[in-house]
């Protein structure tokens, strides 16, 4: 029995198919996890979604921004960008049971004494809190508020958590902290327009992960999202999955019982 988690897919089957026949995975007895973004950029994001779905209960994903941007969509709350590819997911005859599937995905998963996120957990957050926090989004994302949500998941501000936050806004920033951040303060505003690596680091901020009294170190964690870091390694119990396979990179993936990692050109 081992549970792999995979970086970020964005509509690229075929090296997932490769990794998962590397490994002899087994879906009976074995797990895949994703980091989220299974969808946009690549040529193959209907099937990427097809193909996870029939994996049935040995798959889950964590929701990326690249996820929720297709749901908003599908919502009517956002019009597609010129360079999505999500309009066959849009026209597929099976849309609703994938997007229904998607949208009652989770934000965060522990697994094995791990931390599954997309983009990663605010300095200031305990792991208790995170986890409560994600629970509060995921339990819109499953009711009648959920269209609300999307309607106001987009935009930048506030820029900072403040535990008053209510309702949409509240929603925002937690979505935010979890499926978009790269470069943060040590009390968590964010900059989310700086997209480059470390090397560039804006001013007065840093990776949300090298901030000192970082609430979660004593907690691994697996997360993508930010292709630049190109997976080198962050510091102890960080587990950067990005590695950028859209961009020319391979693909990446952990086995979360022997801590390997496994890559797929
Ligand atoms: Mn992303």
């Amino acid at each position: 029995l081992s549970t792999y988690v995979v970086g970020d897919l964005q509509g690229s089957l075929s090296p997932l198919r490769a990794l998962l026949k590397s490994v002899k995975f087994n879906p009976v007895k074995d797990k895949l996890i994703a980091v989220g973004d299974l969808v946009n950029r690549g040529k193959e994001s209907l099937e990427t979604l097809r193909f996870c779905y029939q994996l049935g209960s040995s798959f889950q994903t964590v929701l990326g921004n690249h996820d929720l941007h297709l749901l908003a969509i599908a919502h009517g709350e956002r019009a597609p960008h010129r360079k999505d590819t999500l309009n066959e997911i849009l026209r597929a005859p099976d849309r609703e049971p994938l997007l229904d599937w998607l949208q009652q995905q989770p934000l965060m998963i522990e697994h094995s004494g791990y931390a599954i996120v997309h983009a990663g957990i605010p300095p200031m957050w305990s792991l208790k809190k995170a986890r409560r926090l994600a629970l509060e989004v995921e339990d819109v994302l499953k009711d009648k508020r959920a269209h609300s949500y999307f309607k106001h998941m987009y935009g930048d501000k506030p820029a900072k958590w403040c535990d008053g936050l209510v309702t949409e806004t509240r929603w925002r920033v937690i979505t935010n902290y979890f499926t978009r951040m790269r470069f943060c303060t040590a009390k968590g505003k964010l900059d989310l327009l700086t997209k480059s690596g470390p090397d560039k680091t804006p001013e007065g901020y840093l990776p949300w992960f090298e901030h000192e009294q970082r609430k979660t170190g004593d907690t691994k964690i697996a997360f993508g999202h930010w292709a630049a870091l190109e997976g080198k390694p962050c510091g102890p119990n960080l587990f950067p999955l990005d590695t950028g396979y859209i961009w020319g990179g391979p693909l990446r993936m952990l086995c979360l019982e022997t801590g390997e990692y496994f890559h797929q050109f």
